[in-house]
């Protein structure tokens, strides 16, 4: 068979290999034989159908288990998965709440890697836009066919050795849906496989699924083993000097090796969600988008769904499990960071979301930033890297008010912690939760529809301090495609970035588009075609005043912008014109009853010098960053935003 691998293949010969994974099923043996070992686990292969038999006997062959596993999504396998994993002390129970485990990472995993995530084309271009001369790309890295070739090469041969291959079926979408796809990861770590039945469908219902309709995404992941065969952490192997995470949209195939963390590991959400999700849904005519989905109701009982795109750790998930301050308003969550957006056939966008949990950013998550969270994630849910109490619970920056008293606590470090003494964080800033959605007091009822959610409206944000108002609406679908091509914030820990630096971040889908931002945006364009648009929004809760405080309180307080961004919807003249788009006419939004005193005149200041640089800046980012793939009409929204910002 002529296989992706064939390199490699070529070049191994079956060995006897000692067993280097002190935590393997087999670490008591001395010599394991590999060949005979991989034939009987072949035998374990015949039920599945024969594309998946082929990939996991192609990875078989290429890294070399002692043993596979083949995940049904039964509670027994996720307790053994539990088990193991507390054996090996990579995770610990928290004796406080029910279900609940925590994790420990290796210091030096604890993030995705964007400068080590590469989309593999034949041509550079179809990946990334040509960047203006001496300028580096910011909008993804490519890589050639043979440099991705090599670089499994000279990581995956064996990296399973001494481990258990897990073989993780899932669904990205309810299983059957239209709206859904399927995915197989075959991983090596037991926590992956853990977190994948946490945030994905995965199991059985998935490979019968496959028996309709044998098209997946394949996905191989091995959190590897460094060159010099040390692992530092044995709790947490990972390879960070050698991590790669790559993805080669033409075969709908997504390679990942060295990390066992987050969108690095967990390969439904970033690499196929998004990445791989994006090349398929311009294929096939629709949209994959780093945006939550919520409902709304007003006080009239009416329900609309909206999509916003914010970067990582702007509020995404407080905004989807909102509890509004605005009487007689409802929200319920959809989803907290991936929207599939589809055409139905009347020509109305309707949305999934295509997990099954949340990966949440932990500190912040507090009763009074989000109390639905709280009442979401203790029960089932893996911590990592938040810091530990002594009774047995979990803690992390923004909790400091609801610390029960006389409690120690352990940093994410497993260092003594002290509050108000220790200068370093007690959980790392990008700690998470991981929990199933289905235990959000607020998921909405439709949440699992397989026919999606209709949108009405779509907003774009980000954290920007200063100039920009906290909402305006676009004036027309392709000024809103420029809007999400213009978005900018502060720079967050999702990533391995430091300090607040403000960041282009185009749709909040930066490390996420799978092909040329300038192809997305022609695409995004296209969409109008297709059906009814909604509208466009921009909204910014971190706006900053003079005294250096932010002028809005943000949080349940939004739904007051929401309130508004309704009436917008259902056609009310609540706007006045600007340079930069329609904001609330004075007294359109509603701030009565408001605890504290906002100073709306600041919030919706436009500064004619700051947009005076924020256009050029935007003009610099696309001549530097799009330059020709730019499509026109962005251009000539740019052109008339910067005539209507000079009139100011
Ligand atoms: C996430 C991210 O993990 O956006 O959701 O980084
Ligand atoms: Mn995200």
């Amino acid at each position: 068979m002529v296989t992706k691998y064939l390199v490699v293949l070529a070049k191994r010969l079956p060995t006897s290999t000692p067993c280097r994974n002190p935590f393997s099923p087999f670490a008591n043996r001395n010599l394991i034989n590999h060949v005979r070992c991989i034939s009987t686990l072949r035998e374990k292969l015949t039920d599945l159908t024969p594309k998946v038999r082929a990939f996991v006997e192609e990875s078989i062959d290429l890294c070399q288990p002692d043993k596979i596993h083949i995940c049904d999504g039964s509670e027994g396998e996720n307790n053994a998965l539990l088990k193991l994993l507390q054996q090996n002390s990579t995770i610990k129970p928290l004796p406080k709440y029910e279900n609940c485990w925590l994790a420990r990472t290796n210091p030096a995993d604890v993030a995705r890697v964007e400068s080590k995530t590469f989309i593999c084309t034949d041509r550079k271009e179809e990946t990334i836009p040509t960047p203006k001369t001496g300028v580096k790309g910011a909008l993804g890295n490519w890589i050639s066919p043979k440099d991705f070739d090599k670089a499994i090469d000279e990581r995956f041969p064996g990296s399973m050795k001494g481990r258990t291959m897990y073989v993780v079926p899932f669904s990205m979408g309810p299983v059957g849906s239209p709206l859904s796809k399927i995915g197989i990861e075959i991983t090596d770590s037991a926590y992956v496989a853990a977190s994948m039945r946490i945030m994905t469908r995965v199991g059985t219902p998935v490979l019968n699924q496959l028996k309709k309709h044998e098209e997946f995404v394949e996905c191989l992941h091995s959190v590897g083993t460094p060159a010099n065969g040390v692992v530092d952490v044995p709790s947490w192997p990972c390879d960070p000097e050698r991590t790669i995470i790559l993805h080669k949209p033409a075969d709908n195939l997504i390679v990942s090796y060295g990390s066992g963390y987050g969108g690095n590991s967990l390969l439904g959400k970033k690499c196929f969600a998004l990445r791989i999700g994006s090349t398929i849904a311009k294929r096939e005519g629709w949209l994959a988008e780093h945006m939550l989905i919520l409902g709304i109701t007003n006080p009239k009982g009416e329900k609309k769904y909206i999509a916003a795109a914010f970067p990582s750790s702007c509020g995404k998930t407080n905004l989807a499990m909102m509890t509004p301050s605005l009487p007689g308003y409802k929200i319920e969550c959809v989803g907290d960071d991936i929207a599939w957006m589809r055409f139905d056939s009347n020509g109305v966008l309707r949305a999934i979301n295509p997990e099954n949990g949340f990966f949440g950013v932990a500190p912040g998550t507090a009763h009074n930033t989000n109390p639905n969270a709280m009442k979401t994630i203790f029960k089932n849910t893996i911590f990592t890297n938040v810091a530990e109490t002594s009774d047995g619970g979990v803690f992390w920056e923004g909790l400091e008010k609801e610390l029960p008293k006389n409690v120690k606590i352990t940093d994410w470090l497993g260092r003594a912690w002290q509050l108000g003494e220790t200068k370093t964080p007690a959980a790392h800033p990008n700690s998470r939760f991981c929990s199933p959605a289905g235990q959000c007091p607020i998921i909405d009822p439709a949440w699992e529809d397989p026919k999606g959610v209709p949108i009405s409206a779509i907003l774009f944000g980000g954290r920007r301090p200063a100039g920009v108002p906290l909402v305006y609406e676009a004036l027309s679908w392709s000024h809103g495609v420029f809007v999400g091509a213009a978005m900018r914030s502060e720079a967050t820990a999702a990533a391995e970035f430091k300090g607040k630096v403000i960041m282009h971040d185009p749709f909040a889908m930066r490390p996420f588009f799978g092909y040329n931002f300038g192809d997305y945006l022609k695409h995004w364009l296209s969409m109008e075609e297709k059906g009814q648009m909604p509208k466009i929004f921009h909204v910014n809760w971190f706006r900053k005043g003079s005294d250096g405080k932010f002028l809005w309180p943000g949080f349940g307080e939004n739904s007051r912008v929401l309130d508004w961004i309704l009436r917008r919807i259902d056609g009310e003249e609540c706007f006045e014109e600007t340079a930069i788009g329609r904001i609330p006419a004075k007294g359109a939004l509603h701030v009565d009853g408001m605890k504290e005193k906002v100073d709306l005149d600041q919030l919706f200041s436009l500064p004619k010098d700051f947009w005076m640089e924020e256009v050029e800046d935007i003009q610099r980012y696309f001549d530097n960053q799009v330059g020709n793939d730019l499509p026109a009409k962005v251009a000539k929204e740019l052109n008339e935003l910067k005539a209507r910002v000079y009139k100011m």
